[in-house]
């Protein structure tokens, strides 16, 4: 039987809840900036979502929310000027320190690079979007902790796909069953699962509750912290008040045994 070696980490609404707040606010930025009157709402984003990648999400827009916009001859490069635009207002927000780490996330990272497990990130957000939130959240450095940050562009296909999650681990030379991953949406869940990964954990969130996580070994409102539990949606803690490393070994042997 693997033993576990590395927990991979989504980032967006697993790490933090940088959607709502975060990544939608700069969408609508970066919308104002360039004269567009194209304002996405809570509602709306939440249906966008569906759609992983910032790029990708705008081009679904157009196709499904907004057909009449006229589009211009560089289609392409218009959603690419907008989109780094984006990320800017992105990064100057999370120099703001606006958006915390969710709860349990660094007891739980720091817990396992105590116990000698290796760090990764698997996301679909843009690298400096991930550093941007990891130095203003965890540390200074915050992407130090992570021996692997697989983020973006770096892949062919975004999430659902499985391929930032096997890119990752080629980046590690590990196999999947020597990976736990942790997410938050069924986007996220099915990349997980189609790279082969079995140990999988999912904290819900505002936007994600409710969505199917078949596969999930362990279905949580948050990571929990002392003063603060966890509740299980799906699976057990093993009377656990919080997922630590030993829930996470534990269910690691469990679905790879
Ligand atoms: C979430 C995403 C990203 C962000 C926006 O990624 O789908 O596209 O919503 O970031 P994950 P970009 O849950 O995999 O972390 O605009 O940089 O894509
Ligand atoms: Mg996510």
């Amino acid at each position: 039987m693997a033993q576990l070696e590395a927990l991979i980490f989504d980032v967006d609404g697993t790490l933090a809840d940088t959607e709502r707040e975060g990544h939608r606010v700069a969408f609508n930025a970066a919308f104002a900036d360039a004269g567009l009157d194209w304002d996405w709402g809570e509602e709306l984003y939440g249906q966008l979502l569906a759609v992983t990648g910032g790029k990708e999400r705008m081009r679904y827009y157009l196709d499904r929310f907004n057909p009449e916009f006229e589009q211009p001859g560089d289609l392409d490069g218009f959603i690419a000027a907008l989109h780094a635009a984006k990320t800017q207002h992105y990064k100057a927000l999370m120099a703001e320190g606006r958006i915390p780490l969710r709860t349990g996330v660094r007891r739980l990272l720091q817990e396992a690079r105590d116990q000698g497990l290796r760090l990764a990130i698997a996301t679909t957000t843009t690298p400096d979007n991930v550093t941007s939130l990891l130095n203003n959240s965890l540390e200074a450095n915050g992407g130090d902790w992570f021996e692997v940050i697989a983020a973006g562009d770096v892949v062919p296909a975004k999430k659902p796909a499985p391929d930032i999650f096997l890119w990752a681990m080629q980046q590690m030379d590990l196999e999947p069953d020597q990976c736990l991953a942790l997410e938050d949406s069924h986007n996220g869940v099915r990349s997980v699962l189609d790279a082969g990964i079995r140990s999988l954990v999912v904290t819900v969130n505002g936007y994600t509750r409710g969505e199917d996580f078949s596969g999930a070994g362990l279905i949580v409102d948050h990571l929990g912290d002392p003063g603060e539990p966890c509740q299980a949606l799906q699976g057990d803690l093993g009377g656990r008040q919080m997922v630590d490393v030993a829930l996470l070994r534990e269910l690691h042997e469990q679905t790879v045994s």
